[in-house]
């Protein structure tokens, strides 16, 4: 009895610390025309969160002029600071919520690869944002490089690890990133570029990953207490035998000690 409650209880300590690792929501712009549609439905997300809302042009981003083909983005990037871009509307933005019974960390925005044309935008931020709450900027500005071509710009990992906002984000809530862009003619364009055609299955240009965690439900909690209690509840019955309380004595023998007491006046 105790043992199987034992194993029990270590199988419920290793659901409540199991981890999933990995793609949390993916993208591959390979083939898309006309600049991509908006909102771009993630190509690949996991099944743990309980929604997602794909990469969606702001609405200052424009799609005017011919675009770029394996491609995905806009022009009119084309005030001159981070501030005005947001108050243009000048960004491109996704999200995403945790499903029920996770929690998430993200890891980090895996490398990625930005086109532009020689007018397009040449600095960009990116930022999170969890509910409804503020906008915060993840890390400084980036200069996106001078590739015009198809080639693009190769850009860093993002990580996200550092972020503690972003660490053990509870079921329900909602992660949105965006990227804010400036410094581009009206006409310049910028894409999230196909740059990975590599041998993997879900060959994604602009990937987030990041670790599920399982977050027990309150029935497995009461599962968890019923197990300690069973376990209690045995621990007690046999210290109560152990002292004869359970075994149908009514009384119970003290054991005698001879104390020897000193003598008075010597
Ligand atoms: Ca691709
Ligand atoms: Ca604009």
């Amino acid at each position: 009895m105790r043992s199987s409650c034992l194993c029990a209880l270590v199988i419920l300590l290793f659901q409540i610390s199991q981890c999933s690792a990995d793609l949390v929501v993916g993208w591959d712009v390979f083939d898309l025309t006309s600049w991509g549609p908006s909102p771009f439905a993630p190509t690949q997300s996991s099944l743990d969160l309980s929604g997602t809302t794909g990469i969606t042009r702001g609405s200052g981003v424009t799609t005017s002029g011919t675009a770029s083909s394996n491609a995905w983005g806009g022009n009119g990037f084309d005030t001159t600071s981070l501030a005005n871009s947001l108050t243009a509307s000048d960004f491109v933005s996704f999200s995403f919520t945790v499903g029920s019974g996770t929690s998430l960390s993200l890891t980090n925005i895996a490398p990625y690869n930005i086109r532009r044309s020689s007018t397009g935008p040449s600095l960009g931020q990116w930022q999170y944002q969890l509910g409804m709450g503020s906008w915060t900027s993840i890390g400084s500005a980036i200069n996106w490089g001078s590739t015009t071509s198809s080639n693009g710009n190769l850009q860093s990992a993002i990580d996200l690890t550092s972020i503690l906002d972003l660490q053990n984000v509870s079921s329900g809530t909602k992660v949105s990133f965006r990227v804010a862009n400036w410094s581009g003619a009206t006409s310049g364009t910028w894409y999230f570029n196909n740059f990975f055609t590599g041998s993997t299955a879900y060959p994604n240009d602009l990937q987030v990953n990041g670790t599920f965690a399982t977050v027990p439900e309150p029935s497995a909690f009461l599962f968890g207490g019923l197990i300690t209690t069973v376990l209690g509840a045995g621990y007690v019955r046999r210290r109560l035998q152990q002292w004869g309380l359970l075994s149908g004595r009514k009384t119970l023998k003290i054991r005698q000690e001879e104390i020897t007491l000193g003598s008075t006046g010597s």
